[in-house]
């Protein structure tokens, strides 16, 4: 809007904005068990044994795949929720994130 009479123009009624989605990323690596990733899938994205098979087997093919959409501080909690695991378990997993 523009302030009176002074014709400068303000940032007035600024849309409020839906908060940003980001992708969680899970990336193929050579060592990691599929079935510790199949884990991880349902431990941490609460998918069931079908959903968490489909998606694993994809990234071992594709070499990326998508675990999830979430708000940045729920996204980066589980990518290192996930990092944390596959530390604990040895295991070379990577995570990330990327905006949606
Ligand atoms: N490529 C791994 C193997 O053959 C399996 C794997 C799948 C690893 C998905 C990481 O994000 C991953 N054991």
């Amino acid at each position: 809007g523009t302030d009176g009479e002074t014709g400068v123009a303000t940032k007035t009624r600024t849309k409020p904005k839906k908060p940003s989605q980001y992708k969680v990323l899970l990336l193929n690596d050579d060592y990691t068990p599929m079935e510790f990733v199949v884990m991880v899938l349902k431990r941490f994205f609460s998918m069931d044994l079908e959903q968490a098979t489909r998606v694993m087997l994809q990234v071992h093919q594709k070499g990326v795949g998508v675990c999830g959409i979430y708000t940045y501080e729920v996204a980066e909690t589980k990518v290192n929720q996930v990092m944390d695991f596959a530390k604990q378990n040895q295991h070379p997993l990577q995570c990330t994130l990327e905006k949606a």
